[in-house]
């Protein structure tokens, strides 16, 4: 069967039902680019292509219902000094995460057949297939010792899923040209990117159980500052910002300047880095025959169930044309996404230890992701992400987010 007699609206698992004659097809050969980097790959991988046909296990694992828990369950799940809470720990993320990554395979699955057979694309779609084959395989965990093994496979798996916020920029940048339906684009990256932040908080918790860190229980800073995030923030984006523009604005803060509360920091993190980088950017562009520029307010309000961080900037604006697009993911008025590509996507290299050298080589745009990440990231920590502008003049973000210990019930991971 010729690849141009398949309809374009056809999602790839229909196709692949339809005959086994694809695995014939040379582009299946594709998926095998760059993920391979050791022989002893093969195997698996042999057996993650077959997964792209014989599914069974990832079906049965799909049609289960993810076990989400708030923050405070994570947080105050008890310590035992016999580590017992460790070896809980383990044996419910071995049993959660197959079902999670076969949610996020299933969407793959869906996607229609052009978008899900882009080489880059289908490359991130395998490497779930081979985390889910791995992480279903594992053997029922009963003593620390498997549980060690079960941290060392984590800890490979993250690192090998560091890039794939990256590829799915490059993927959805190159089939850009055959979607017409921006929602569907949205929902899946909505979906991809928020699993993923999950699924990376609670495997980040149960490896930061094995030590102890002061001020933290696992992922959850006890005393977690929005104003010492932000400075640390601002000054990094600032020293990029330097570079590239030589020059760059300062940064004020004000409003409740000294609350600290228990808090996940780094998806706020990532999100407060995204929002910054846009304001100087726009700062520095807007005032290109200046030397003083305008500086960048961020205001912190803290209160009983939710807290919220503006930030205000003078960078001029946004025209209503571009405005209706910036949440759109891949918009950008970057120009060629190739010539300054922001990896700033990847920021969950090296998530959690260091986060100061977890920022990438310094960059102020790049693919259209800075927003609708950070949105998402904000709904799905039960918060939103807005935008007011006023063209000429400058733009307001507002990032509200529940607190984790709020009589309320909090969002679930
Ligand atoms: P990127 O920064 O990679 O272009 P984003 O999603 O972060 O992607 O932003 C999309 C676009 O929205 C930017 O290219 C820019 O045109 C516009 N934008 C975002 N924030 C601001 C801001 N504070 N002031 C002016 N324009 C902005
Ligand atoms: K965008
Ligand atoms: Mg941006």
């Amino acid at each position: 069967m010729a690849l141009h007699t398949l309809a374009l609206g056809e999602n790839l698992h229909t196709v692949l039902r339809k005959t086994a004659q694809f695995q014939q097809l040379p582009w299946i050969s594709l998926v095998s680019r760059n993920v391979t980097k050791e022989a002893q790959h093969d195997r698996e991988r042999s057996q993650s292509v077959t997964a792209f046909y014989y599914q069974s296990a990832i079906d049965q694992a799909a049609a289960k219902p993810s076990v989400r828990l708030t923050p405070a369950a994570i947080m105050y799940a008890g310590r035992s000094h016999d580590k017992s809470h460790i070896l809980r720990s383990a044996q419910y993320l071995s049993k959660e995460l197959p079902v999670r990554i076969a949610h996020r395979i299933a969407g793959f699955r869906n996607l229609p057949f052009i978008v899900g057979c882009n080489p880059t694309l289908l490359q991130v779609h395998e490497l779930y297939i081979r985390a889910f084959n791995i992480l279903s395989n594992f053997p029922v965990i009963t003593s620390l010792d498997q549980e060690e093994n079960f941290s060392k496979t984590l800890r490979q798996l993250l690192d090998d899923h560091n890039d794939v916020v990256t590829l799915l920029a490059e993927g959805f940048a190159q089939v850009r040209k055959h979607i017409t339906d921006e929602t569907l684009i949205r929902t899946f990256l909505d979906r991809t990117l928020t699993s993923r932040l999950g699924i990376r908080m609670l495997c980040e918790h149960h490896l930061s159980l094995h030590d102890e860190k002061p001020n933290h229980v696992g992922v959850v800073n006890v005393a977690f500052s929005p104003r010492k995030l932000i400075e640390k923030r601002a000054q990094y984006i600032q020293s990029v910002c330097q570079e590239k523009y030589g020059k760059a604005p300062e940064i004020v803060c004000n409003g409740h300047l000294n609350s600290t509360f228990p808090y996940i920091q780094p998806p706020l993190e990532y999100i407060m880095t995204e929002l910054l980088k846009n304001s100087f950017r726009a700062t520095a562009e807007a005032h290109g025959t200046t030397s003083h520029l305008p500086e960048i307010v961020v205001t912190i309000a803290s209160n009983e169930n939710d807290f919220v961080i503006r930030v205000s900037d003078r960078g001029g604006g946004i025209s209503q044309k571009v405005a209706s697009k910036v949440f759109d993911y891949n918009f950008t008025t970057a120009g060629s996404v190739r010539q300054d590509q922001n990896q700033e996507v990847g920021i969950w290299e090296g998530f959690m230890d260091n986060p100061q050298s977890s920022a990438n080589p310094g960059k102020m745009h790049g693919y259209g992701f800075g927003l609708p990440t950070a949105r998402a990231y904000a709904v799905y920590l039960g918060g939103s992400l807005t935008m007011e502008t006023m063209q000429g003049i400058g733009s307001d973000v507002y990032l509200r987010l529940s607190h984790i210990d709020s009589a309320k019930e909090s969002f679930r991971i």
